[in-house]
Formats: structure tokens, C-alpha cells, sequence
């Protein structure tokens, strides 16, 4: 089935100069970038997007570490998105991140899990909501080529 996916590249990947690198790994695999922006989330967002984890013991510093420095948000659209974009991302704690998973390859920490991606269709739908207008999507085809 084809999905919409929300992906979140947090603020460690810029500060150690990773966008690139981190964004190759979705693009070459056939996700297809439908909205895209460099944003610096406020207190108030961060904590609309990690509602669920408040009063855990590491809610306030991932809440400080999101508040670090601008995050780049990005919509992927592809068959079965969110379950592909998950196992390129590898799992939340690090100890079982797979070399060859994104977290596996750059994260050191779990709290510093460098990508942010949504885990079902309806975390999907809230957070594309959350950071996206519908005017900020750009609808776009292959053209003649089966490229995948
Ligand atoms: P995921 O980002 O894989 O969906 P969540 O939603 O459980 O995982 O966690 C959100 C973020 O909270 C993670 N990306 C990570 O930065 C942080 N986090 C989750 N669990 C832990 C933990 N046990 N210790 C430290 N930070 C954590």
C-alpha cells in the first residue's frame, strides 16, 4: 500500500554535518521526498511531538536535545513507507541497532538517536500534521522512467 511517512532528522545531524549522508540512505532506496524544511522547533511543539514519553527519565533531556539546534522534517511517500523507513532507521535502543541501520551506523546513544520516524499510519498522520500544511507538499511524478 502506498504511505505518507513522517521523518525527522534531529539536530545532531546537522551539527556533525550528516544530512547528506543520512538523506542518501532513504533516497537510493525509492522513497520519494514529497515535503521538506529546515525548522527550528519551539518548546511548546517539541513537546506536542513527544507527549507521550512526559515524566519518563529522559523526556526533559530529549526535549533539550530537539531544543539544540534546527531539525530538518520531511515527508516520504512510498509502497509501505512507514515499515521501510523504520528498518532503515534501525530500532529506538541502540544495544539492538543493526550495523547497516542508520542509528546502527551514527548514533552512539540512545537518547541521541540521531532520526526521528514514525512508528504506525496514525503517529504518521499526527506528525505530518504537526510540522506540515498541506499547501507545503509538492506532488511530483517519475516521468517515463521505471526507476523502481
Ligand atoms: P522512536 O524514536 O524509535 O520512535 P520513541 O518514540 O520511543 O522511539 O522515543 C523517542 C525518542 O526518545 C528516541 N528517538 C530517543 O531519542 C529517546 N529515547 C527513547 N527511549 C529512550 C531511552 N530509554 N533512553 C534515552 N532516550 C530514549
Amino acid at each position: 500500500m502506498l504511505e505518507r511517512t513522517f521523518v525527522m532528522l534531529k539536530p545532531g545531524v546537522l551539527q556533525r554535518r550528516l544530512v547528506g549522508e543520512v538523506l542518501n540512505r532513504f533516497e537510493r532506496k525509492g522513497l520519494k521526498i514529497i515535503a521538506l524544511k529546515l525548522l527550528r522547533m519551539d518548546r511548546n511543539m517539541v513537546e506536542t511531538h513527544y507527549a507521550e514519553h512526559k515524566g519518563k527519565d529522559f523526556y526533559d533531556k530529549l526535549v533539550e536535545y530537539t531544543l539544540s539546534g534546527p531539525v530538518i522534517a520531511m515527508v516520504f511517500e512510498g509502497e509501505e513507507a512507514i515499515g521501510v523507513v523504520r528498518r532503515l532507521t534501525g530500532p529506538t535502543a541502540l544495544d539492538s541497532a543493526q550495523s547497516g541501520t542508520i542509528r546502527g551506523d551514527y548514533a552512539a546513544r540512545t537518547r541521541l538517536n540521531i532520526v526521528h520516524a514514525s512508528d504506525s499510519p496514525g503517529s504518521a498522520e499526527r506528525e505530518i500534521r504537526l510540522f506540515f500544511t498541506p499547501q507545503e507538499f509538492c506532488e511530483w511524478d517519475d516521468g517515463n522512467q521505471d526507476w523502481f
